[in-house]
């Protein structure tokens, strides 16, 4: 709030002509102050609120052009999601090879696969080779025109290309360059990493699966995906920075720093460890103790809400015939009448959420009795209508096959030239004046040709030239093409 206070000062100060001083701006009488925020609420150096219907007012990132040199997954996340907010992406990739996940775990022959597909949606894509003369011609370009280079090349690769901050910094000031790394600056930092790494560097695994069992990773890629996440918001914090400084900067964020920061309830339960043992966890019910690191706390619930997960009808030949099980206290006395225990509502044993922790585990045992007799989506039904919160474990197949999934875009099915129609993750980020662009991968190097000409103007006789050397076509075949 107080920041917002004292931005709204420096914009104030500015529309002024006269320097932002936020110590004055602090001080200022606070009559002043008010009026002087309603003025700036209508002009304010932004625009008059457009007369537009919503959604119809071009899309968020709209303008915005990136410099996409990401390949695998956590690089590729982020800038999929600014082009879903309507940002031009523009994926550089090496001729003839591309992103290596084009060809990994392919499922139909000759077609790109749904690894590359599902995280390279609303793309362009150009080949060049970054270490050919022309390529770095075409690359310095690029440089001078985008907005944002984002990269997750292992560690100095990017220097190793000549594109050091300094160099790209000199070319284009305004240029922000956001990367991921494995790890941040430390004894670590040049290593190559990948989701598990991170998973496990991270805090992660050795808080998940069983304490009898060893750690585990989670299927979720938070590692990935999470730090794709944590870089897009960098990214959109740093263009909003630069229309104030006018300059870009560096993003950087490292994927074991994105887990830790999803697992940040895990450092706060080791903290918490050093005042006594962690009740919530059922392994305080089962009387077993705790030792010095925050242990694997397998279904528990994470939260101060004691829960598990329960079998289903069903579950001796579905896998995923399971509900998850919340025993929210402001609800304890509707989960008594509706598994069948109405007299646990006012015994001492368990009427009050501290009384019940000790005894967790009967408690879910019992409360699984009744589950079993249900449905998961039987369950879900019962107990949403009583306010008890309950999840269903949906498999993948249920969830490609939601009908509501699809109705919000979350899930989206999108045709490709060479792969026929696939099913893609659109935006899970809604916005009520920016409808998400969700549209199929681009094929390798479809957009080579469109860019030269029409982004970085190019003619003919330069783009026939820059054919022939190698540049943005693997030498075998310019070689034939002379
Ligand atoms: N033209 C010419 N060369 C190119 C090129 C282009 N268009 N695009 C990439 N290259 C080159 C790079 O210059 C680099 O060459 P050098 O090593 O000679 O400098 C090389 O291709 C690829 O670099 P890399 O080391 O990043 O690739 P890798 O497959 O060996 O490693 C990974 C992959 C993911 C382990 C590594 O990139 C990494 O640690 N990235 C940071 C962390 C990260 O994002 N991990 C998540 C991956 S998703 O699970």
């Amino acid at each position: 709030m107080r920041d917002s206070v004292n931005l709204e000062d420096t914009k104030m100060a500015k529309s002024n002509g006269k320097k932002a001083n936020p110590t004055k701006a602090k001080a200022a009488p606070k009559k002043k102050a008010a009026k002087v925020t309603a003025a700036t609420a209508t002009n304010n150096g932004l625009p008059k609120p457009s007369n537009k219907p919503y959604g119809q007012a071009g899309l968020a990132l709209q303008g915005v052009r990136i410099l996409d040199f990401t390949h695998v997954q956590s690089g590729p996340t982020c800038t999929q999601l600014l082009a879903y907010m309507g940002a031009d992406v523009i994926k550089v990739e090496r001729p003839g090879v591309g992103d290596i996940t084009r060809g990994q775990l392919r499922d139909v022959p000759n077609a790109d696969s749904l690894y590359f597909t599902m995280l390279n949606g609303t793309k362009r894509s150009i080949t060049i080779d970054s270490k050919h003369p022309k390529g770095m011609d075409i690359l310095n370009r690029l440089i001078k025109t985008c907005d944002v280079l984002v990269e997750n090349f292992a560690p100095g690769a990017l220097d190793r290309m000549g594109l050091t901050w300094e160099y790209i910094h000199k070319l284009n000031p305004r240029m922000i360059v956001a990367s991921v790394k494995g790890f941040g600056p430390g004894p670590y930092e040049d290593c190559k990493v990948y989701e598990n790494v991170a998973q496990c560097a991270g805090g992660a695994a050795s808080t998940t699966g069983f304490r009898e069992g060893p750690p585990l990773v989670t299927g979720a890629q938070i590692g990935d995906s999470g730090t794709g996440l944590h870089l897009a918001l960098g990214i959109v914090s740093a263009l909003y920075q630069r229309i104030r400084t006018g300059r870009g900067q560096k993003v950087l964020c490292a994927m074991q720093d994105g887990v830790l920061n999803l697992a940040r309830v895990k450092l706060r339960d080791q903290q918490r460890l050093a005042h006594g043992p962690l009740t919530e966890y059922s392994q305080y019910s089962e009387g077993i103790p705790f030792g010095k690191a925050v242990p694997r706390a397998g279904n528990d619930s994470g939260g101060g809400q004691p829960a598990w997960l329960l079998k289903c009808k069903g579950w001796e030949s579905d896998p995923d015939a399971y509900i998850y099980f919340i025993t929210q206290a402001p609800v304890w006395e509707s989960i008594c009448d509706v598994i069948g225990e109405p007299t646990w509502k006012t015994d001492p044993d368990y009427a009050t959420p501290k009384a019940r922790l000790p005894r967790l585990k009967k408690i879910f045992e019992r409360i699984e009795v009744w589950t079993m007799t249900k449905t998961k989506f039987e369950v879900m039904d019962i107990c949403n209508a009583l306010d008890i919160p309950v999840g269903p474990i949906l498999s993948m197949k249920e969830i490609a096959e939601d009908e509501s999934l699809r109705k919000t875009g979350t899930v989206v099915e999108v045709d490709h030239p060479t792969r026929g129609k696939y099913l893609t993750v659109g935006n899970p980020i809604k916005l009520s004046d920016s409808p998400a662009r969700v549209e199929r991968s681009p094929l390798l190097g479809e957009h080579t040709e469109e860019i030269l000409s029409k982004v970085l103007g190019y003619s003919a006789a330069e783009i026939a030239d820059i054919k022939k050397s190698g540049a943005i076509a693997p030498p075998e075949k310019s070689k034939a093409a002379a």
